[in-house]
């Protein structure tokens, strides 16, 4: 047979006598046991192994047809991927749901036993690495040829317990017990260099030698990334740190001298170790920068390996290869490949720069200041010596053309800089990426804006062709296909076909059901089942869910005001037509974030006391469960009936909760800030509940000299809910709380109090109308086809990426 005839391979059989059979080949030849002796994990692991090679099948015929076309790739570096669940994600991608349950049944156990033991992979914080997986999703659903790499962090996002002292954080080994979804590929290891100095290249002014002062191995695995509906597989390779060989000090350890023996390995391994878990908060510390480098490495050689599979000049590098920048935290990848394409690959600086910008595409994800990454320059210079001069003499390039553009604005040369200069010297990570690119992105249409106007308006002045925006998106497969059949099974039957989940504004076809009387009581019939499954409170109840990273610019702190003068107006009326409620909270809060763990408390806390009281308990019920990931996204979210979406306006930069949560059929109370905007568009005024300051009048409010105390002296019910949580009664916590909101209340809780409870008020009398609530329900599941992944990924194609799809043959 000649293997070089398509892949070689016979096809994985369709029928449920040939899953079984594979099944059970894989239980005895791959699992090494028994059907006797199977337990509920041998099933799951035999389970995965068995779906996984019907994916790896595709894999082969994708590779194929990659190879053949020599396309342009798109290469997303990200330092967080959360993936979720990888199980049942494959067994829909794969077709495979059905047999699956039968073969896992012959064996004595039901799926969803063998579910509950497919673990996610947390190797991110929040919305950026999610985002990161939604994309990844997508490009394989349009077929573009794709590779995301990242990091494959031992522990991932710490595993939260929620008591009544608030958050405590627990290590997340996620692959204890081994994870059958990855491939490691160990002959593509790389070797990172650290420390060390520079040496001159005699004969040469540009071109530098860099002998550096240790070396880290990076060492592959691949997890595959199917596409829906299309047999495109693509991947995800994640690189783990390993120390060498001669890390490991044989003569110390024959003189009992264990842990100094392994000190050089440990520390070599512990690059990959752990994944930060701040959340969109700059974190100066030398590990970060470590792994910032070692993703950026590791990713780089990774790229160029390949395009020299098929290519020999440098000069169609950046015609093959688009490197999408997903934020900062891989930039350190434009001062990278510089130093390949000039110290080791030789070519002059100005070609190396013209290939580089053309290569790189940067996404900024924020508009924080503090959020902003930079670097001091003595930490570059001693980690990364060669990078700091060649970022140097990037700046040099880049502030002549600034001068040469603006003569004479020294104050403008200073504030565009690569380097700041005061009150230390650092490198700006934002500028770098700026300067390095092809393109810039935000997320949401405001966040591109805001960035056009403020955080880079110089640059936008500058090159005003390179800032665009791509609004973010979800994956529709795995946020509502899979997290909630029972709305898909309704959708499908109301659309007349599943064509939607690839083809998501083909929902606009259910807005003429919102008047179908019968198909409203299904709709509200499967919210409320979602409700008994997730079981966090009485399903009648107004399910009201604010679900995210808990950070101060979300204002959790404007919920829990709400919650206390909630509690306070039933108290005072135990007689009232009051609206039961369950308000849930969940999310984490980076664990030296102090301010936000204090809230995390504060609201366990005052959950407990309404849970103890019962005159309030009938009607207000706050529930907090512990460790929110993607997995208890996915049972919280089709159960919601409101969405919270109450950030201060111009600091969301987008948000993608609030659009799972909108297709999901939860209505959205919230302000005008990122991804919120575009939402409140599409499903119109009647259909969301909008309040508070824009972006222009917060920020102009700040200017004029904010008064906290004022909205507290002149609102009787704000006053009472912040004497309330101040009063001792809730303890310190309590007391910091109201303390930070009175003295200076960063985010404007207090200015936008009495918008937002009034609102709650509107909510309330929608919600009392069943009919009514039913339909703003569909109506925003109708409206929320834009907010596709698919979608987004459709747009940096076509304007940032400038890529086709390469379709992958059924047959080889
Ligand atoms: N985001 Br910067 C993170 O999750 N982590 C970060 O470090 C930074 C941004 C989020 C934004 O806060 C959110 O608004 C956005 O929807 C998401 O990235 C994806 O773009």
């Amino acid at each position: 047979m000649d293997l070089r005839q398509g892949i070689g391979l016979r096809k994985l059989g369709k029928t449920a006598d040939e899953f079984q059979q594979d099944l059970l080949s894989n239980l005895y030849y791959r699992r090494g046991t028994t059907v006797e002796s199977a337990s509920a994990r041998d099933a799951y692991e035999t389970l995965s192994l068995t779906v996984r090679d019907r994916l790896a099948e595709r894999r082969a015929r994708t590779a194929a047809a990659h190879y053949a076309s020599n396309p342009r790739w798109v290469y997303y570096l990200s330092a967080e991927y959360l993936l979720g669940a990888q199980l049942e994600q494959n067994l829909l991608y794969s077709g495979t749901g059905e047999l699956a349950a039968s073969a896992v049944k012959a064996l004595g156990f039901s799926l969803e036993d063998v579910e509950d033991l497919d673990v996610e992979p947390g190797l991110g914080n929040g919305g950026l690495g999610r985002l990161a997986a939604c994309l990844v999703d997508s490009l394989a659903t349009r077929d573009i040829p794709a590779v995301g790499y990242g990091i494959r962090y031992d522990l991932g996002i710490f595993r939260q317990v929620i008591t009544e002292n608030g958050q405590t954080e627990l290590p997340d080994d996620w692959a204890f017990h081994g994870n059958p979804w990855e491939f490691p590929a160990p002959d593509d290891r790389q070797t990172v260099g650290f420390y060390g100095h520079t040496e001159p290249v005699p004969g040469s002014t540009t071109r530098k030698v860099w002998v550096p002062g240790e070396i880290v191995l990076g060492e592959p695995s691949h997890m595959l990334v199917p596409g829906y509906g299309t047999d495109t597989v693509n991947i995800v390779r994640l690189w783990s740190a390993k120390a060498s060989e001669a890390s490991f000090d044989l003569s110390r350890f024959s003189a009992g001298q264990y842990a100094e023996a392994v000190q050089e390995a440990v520390r070599a391994e512990n690059i990959s170790k752990v994944l930060y878990p701040d959340d969109s908060t700059e974190l100066g510390r030398e590990l970060r920068l470590k792994q910032q480098y070692f993703l950026v490495s590791c990713s780089l050689r990774d790229i160029v390996r390949r395009f020299r599979l098929r290519n020999e000049n440098w000069d169609e590098f950046a015609e093959k290869t688009v490197i999408q920048l997903n934020d900062t935290h891989p930039t350190i990848a434009i001062p990278e490949l510089m130093r390949l394409l000039v110290d080791e690959y030789e070519l002059e600086w100005d070609r190396a720069w013209e290939i580089t910008r053309k290569t790189f595409a940067y996404t900024c994800h924020t508009l924080l200041p503090e959020a902003l990454e930079t670097w001091p320059v003595r930490l570059i210079e001693k980690l990364l010596p060669r990078h700091l001069e060649i970022i140097y003499l990037i700046n040099m390039h880049f502030l002549r053309t600034v001068g040469a553009r603006f003569p004479g604005d020294q104050e403008r040369v200073r504030r565009m800089s690569i380097i700041q200069e005061e009150p230390e010297r650092r490198v700006r990570m934002a500028h770098l990426a700026v300067v390095g690119t092809e393109a810039v992105n935000g997320v949401a249409e405001l966040h591109s804006k805001l960035l056009r106007e403020t955080v880079l308006d110089d640059f936008a002045e500058l090159w005003p062709a390179k800032f665009q925006n791509v609004t973010n998106g979800i994956s529709p497969r795995r946020f509502i296909r899979i997290a909630n059949p029972r709305l898909s099974d309704l959708i499908t039957e109301g659309l007349g076909g599943d064509g939607w989940v690839r083809d998501l504004e083909k929902l606009a076809g259910l807005e003429s059901l919102a008047d179908d009387a019968s198909f409203r009581e299904r709709w509200r019939s499967i919210k409320r089942a979602n409700k008994v499954d997730l079981a966090a409170g009485d399903p009648d109840s107004l399910t009201d869910v604010m679900i995210k990273r808990f950070h101060e610019y979300k204002r959790q702190q404007l919920k829990l005001l709400h919650v206390v003068t909630l509690y306070q107006r039933i108290r005072a009326n135990p007689a009232g037509d009051w609206v039961p409620r369950t308000v849930l909270f969940a999310g984490k809060a980076a664990p030296a974030y102090h301010a936000a763990k204090d809230l995390i408390r504060l609201i366990a806390t005052v959950a407990a006391t309404i849970a103890a009281d019962p005159v309030v308990s009938p009607y207000l019920k706050v529930v907090f469960p512990s460790n929110y990931n993607v997995t208890l996204a996915e049972k919280i979210i089709p159960a919601a009936d409101l969405s919270e979406q109450i950030s201060l306006a111009g600091k969301e930069a987008s948000g993608t909760g609030n659009m799972k949560l909108a297709l999901n059929g939860a209505v959205t109370i919230g302000t005008l800030d990122g991804a919120n905007i575009e939402i409140h568009a599409r499903v119109g005024d009647d259909n969301f509940f909008l309040f508070g300051l824009d972006a222009y009048e917060a920020a102009q409010a700040r200017i004029n000299g904010y008064q906290p105390r004022a909205f507290y002296d002149h609102d009787e019910e704000l006053r009472a809910a912040i004497d309330a949580l101040g009063s001792g009664a809730f303890g310190e916590v309590g007391h910091r709380v109201a303390s930070a909101l009175l003295g200076w209340d960063e985010y404007l809780a207090l200015a936008d109090y009495r918008a937002y409870v009034d609102c709650q008020g509107r909510v309330e009398e929608a919600w009392r109308d069943h009919d009514r609530w039913t339909r703003m329900s569909i109506l925003n599941t109708a409206h929320s086809g834009f907010f596709s992944s698919d979608r987004t990924v459709a747009d940096y194609a076509a304007r940032i990426w400038r890529v086709s799809p390469v379709p992958v043959p059924q047959e080889n």
